[in-house]
């Protein structure tokens, strides 16, 4: 069974986590196979990422039987060759990538999906910072994102404590963009990623790191950001077919170029 499922349907590369009987918890394999599907998301053939796990879980983290295996990867090369390539990937991409949060997410799994530029979760999903109860210390960028999502009180709590936090406490913490009914959630999470996927691309994109840059400028140097970025904004299709298409009072039909 291959530990990440890739399907590539209108314009939407999906990413299945899948190890369901470990709650998805990532392996070596695992985690460079993450990385592939994410390298192949580069395509132009792809205009919106969707990421979930299968089964119960969205994931565990990273698998705790691979840390103690004697054969397993050794905790050096755990961060460098799994995990921060993953997260540097999904932040790189030049277009948006949804984490549909279908179950819990844990410690790792967590902060993959919180990375994501849209998250949703089903009702029945949970987020938890679950390092401190192992004796480490939050990675995957979670130090970095979950302060700058809900405050750095709240995140250095969660990061200490370890506390689970169901769906319904992130949204209204601001960790996530929105939950929905288990029932619906994968229609609901797929069309908001179909949405996405007929938007303007490069505009999204744009966005994107704008946005990312933010962290680290100031409000004049930002200023500009917006500038040079708006006037590539303004070079695409997408923008002519954009004000065309609201002058002509008909919908748009964005191409991602
Ligand atoms: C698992 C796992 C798992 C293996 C559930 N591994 N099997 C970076 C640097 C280097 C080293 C370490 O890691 C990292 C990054 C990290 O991600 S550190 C954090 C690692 N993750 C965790 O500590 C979470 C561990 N899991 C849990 O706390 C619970 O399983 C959660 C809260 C996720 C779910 O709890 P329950 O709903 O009660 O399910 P469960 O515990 O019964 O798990 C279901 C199955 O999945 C079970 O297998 P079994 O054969 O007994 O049915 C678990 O053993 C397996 N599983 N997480 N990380």
């Amino acid at each position: 069974m291959t530990p990440v499922l890739f399907e590539i349907k209108n314009g939407i590369a999906f990413i299945t986590l899948n190890r369901p009987e470990k709650f998805n918890a990532f392996n070596r394999e695992m985690a460079l196979l993450m990385q592939e599907k994410l390298d192949e998301s580069k395509s132009d053939s792809v205009r919106c990422v969707y990421i979930t796990g299968a089964g119960k879980a969205f994931c565990a983290g990273q698998d705790l039987a691979e840390v103690v295996d004697p054969n397993g990867p050794g905790m050096q090369r755990i961060l460098s060759e799994h995990y921060n390539p993953i997260v540097a990937r999904i932040r790189d991409l030049e277009k948006p990538v949804v984490a549909a949060v279908n179950g819990v997410a844990a410690g790792a799994g967590a902060n993959i999906a919180l990375c994501c530029d849209v998250v949703v979760a089903a009702e029945s999903a949970s987020f938890i910072q679950a390092f401190s109860k192992i004796g480490l210390i939050p990675d995957s960028g979670g130090t970095h994102t979950l302060p700058r999502l809900i405050g750095w009180q709240k995140a250095s709590a969660l990061m200490m404590l370890g506390d689970k936090v169901t769906a319904a406490e992130a949204e209204r913490l601001g960790m996530i963009y929105k939950v929905f009914a288990t029932d619906s959630f994968s229609e609901e999470a797929v069309k908001i990623a179909t949405t996405l996927s007929q938007m303007p691309t490069k505009g999204l994109a744009y966005t994107k790191q704008v946005l990312s840059m933010s962290f680290t400028t100031t409000f004049e140097e930002q200023l500009n950001d917006e500038d040079v970025f708006q006037q590539k904004a303004a070079q695409t299709e997408d923008y002519k077919e954009g004000v065309a298409a609201f002058l002509e009072k008909r919908q748009p039909v964005f191409k991602g170029k």
